[in-house]
């Protein structure tokens, strides 16, 4: 005998964000308006979280929760839509008991005994494609393999053992233009610990450099960005304390008396030269991009002034107010023998989950495309102009909601900012999603194409686009375009 399946009543639970629990499968999606333009092909690929079963708490939180893998296929002008389990460890042990058993969000010290040794990982946040292969990625476990075509899932996989390190991040960089694969793993050896790696894989997967170094404290380090031959990684005070977690309490505690502290680390290079900075206490989940200027560099991040997770509260349990985040450039100065940074908001209005057309990633760049967020309901898809300081919007309409834009270059070598978004559009008054394709250039007008889902595409956390011929040959054929 096995308990009924019941969910708490709570707000994550409601409407839009009732779980679904759904596998499904849309050959042809209807197109409501516009035309898919001529040779859009390849795969939309993104990652979100559901639920399989209730984790019998009530402390649920939005990063929690069993990845599923989506795919939208463009091909022959038409645009196929699945939707699969990610199938690791913890959702196979679920489903053979037909329950929750992994309780709270990352601590292993709250699972239910049978799965005392199970990795924990819920491959929920992204999807990657390098060298022929696609993966589902949570930055507290190993990458699942995936196959591209069928979304099967073929296994939690270390790289034939290249990876050391028992985690790795949900947030790495394909460099289309060279097909290296930019990565790390933070508490790279266990819950708390302080170990930091950086690796750089070449073409076809080989390691060409792996660098170890010591983070100040047992961080939350969810994202990175490149910066020409740096790297840019950025260390916020939501800290692992480790008895707090082995009593069963939450994964992070934000510490406001801590100072935010950033490594620049060298893509080719080695520990001792790393440079860092610090300042003031802040958070960030997400960067758009960075670069470097002459000694500068300079890092576009989504900041928070505070705790972007309110859900973690500090220490003796206070929590803090919720802030909204701002694109603001960081600037650190390699030239300087002063370890602070300075600080510029760069957009007025508050927005997150930044991309870039990326083949621009770690070079001088000009457009960023956001979800921006006003606080009277105005937003939606925003194209940030970095030269102009202006943001370009559209509203997908009264109630509706939208997820990371997805940039696709109209031509390989197409110039920057040339090309399409693709972005999955909430209906949330209906209960039901769109696919809407806008023109990268000309975002205001609306969606030049628009394909109807009859059921909901729940949150997806992030994803990639795979040209048609890279799901072939296994490599991206891009290049950086003539200055338009
Ligand atoms: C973040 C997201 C996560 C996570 C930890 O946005 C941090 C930040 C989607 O999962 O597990
Ligand atoms: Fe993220």
């Amino acid at each position: 005998m096995v308990e009924p399946v019941r969910f708490p009543e709570i707000e994550l639970y409601t409407g839009w964000g009732e779980p679904m629990r759904t596998e499904s499968e849309i050959r042809g999606l209807e197109l409501i308006s516009g035309a898919i333009p001529d040779g859009l092909e390849g795969a939309l690929y993104r990652v979100g979280a559901d639920r399989q079963y209730a984790s019998g708490r009530t402390d649920d939180i939005f990063i929690d929760g069993e990845g599923q893998i989506h795919m939208f296929r463009f091909k022959d002008n038409q645009v196929d839509y699945v939707v699969k389990w990610v199938e690791t460890d913890r959702y196979k042990h679920q489903k053979a008991a037909r329950r929750g058993l992994f309780g709270r969000y990352r601590n292993r010290y709250t699972v239910d005994p049978s799965v005392k040794d199970v990795h924990l990982g819920t491959a929920n946040t992204t999807a990657m494609f390098h060298a022929g292969h696609l993966y589902a990625l949570k930055e507290d476990d190993l990458p699942y393999e995936v196959d591209p075509d069928t979304l099967e899932t073929l296994g939690r996989v270390d790289f034939d053992g290249l990876i050391k390190a028992e985690t790795f991040t949900a947030h790495p960089k394909v460099d289309p233009i060279t097909n290296e694969l930019l990565a790390f793993a933070y508490q790279a050896k266990g819950d708390a610990s302080l170990d930091f790696a950086f690796y750089v894989f070449g073409p076809d997967r080989q390691l060409v450099n792996e660098v170890w170094f010591k983070m100040p404290y047992a961080a939350c380090v969810h994202d990175f960005a490149i910066a020409d031959e740096w790297i840019v990684v950025p260390f916020f005070p939501l800290i692992t304390d480790l008895d707090v977690v082995k009593a069963g309490g939450p994964y992070y505690q934000w510490h406001p008396e801590e100072n935010v502290h950033v490594a620049l680390v060298p893509r080719y290079g080695k520990a001792e030269d790393i440079r860092w900075f610090k300042g003031p206490a802040g958070s960030a989940g997400h960067m758009m991009n960075a670069h470097r200027e002459g000694s500068k560099i300079h890092l576009d991040v989504c900041y928070y002034d505070g705790n972007c997770f309110p859900f973690f509260t500090t220490p003796q349990g206070e929590e803090t107010a919720p802030v909204p985040p701002f694109l603001t450039r960081m600037t650190f100065d390699l030239a300087s023998n002063e370890d602070g940074f300075e600080t510029k908001r760069l957009l007025g209005m508050p927005c997150e989950m930044p991309r870039t057309d990326d083949r621009y990633l770690g070079r001088p760049y000009r457009y960023g495309y956001v979800i921006a967020r006003g606080l009277d309901g105005s937003g939606g898809i925003g194209r940030f102009d970095h030269q102009t300081g202006a943001l370009e919007l559209w509203n997908p309409g009264p109630g509706d909601g939208v997820q990371e834009p997805q940039f696709i270059p109209r031509r390989p070598d197409a110039p920057e900012g040339d090309g399409w978004l693709l972005v999955p559009v909430s209906r949330v008054s209906q209960m039901r999603s769109d696919l809407a394709i806008l023109d990268a250039q000309n975002v205001a007008a609306g969606p030049v194409a628009l394909l109807k889902l009859p059921i909901r595409v729940r949150a997806t956390f992030h994803g990639t686009w795979v040209p048609e011929e890279t799901l072939q040959s296994g490599q991206y054929r891009v290049s950086l375009g003539a200055a338009a």
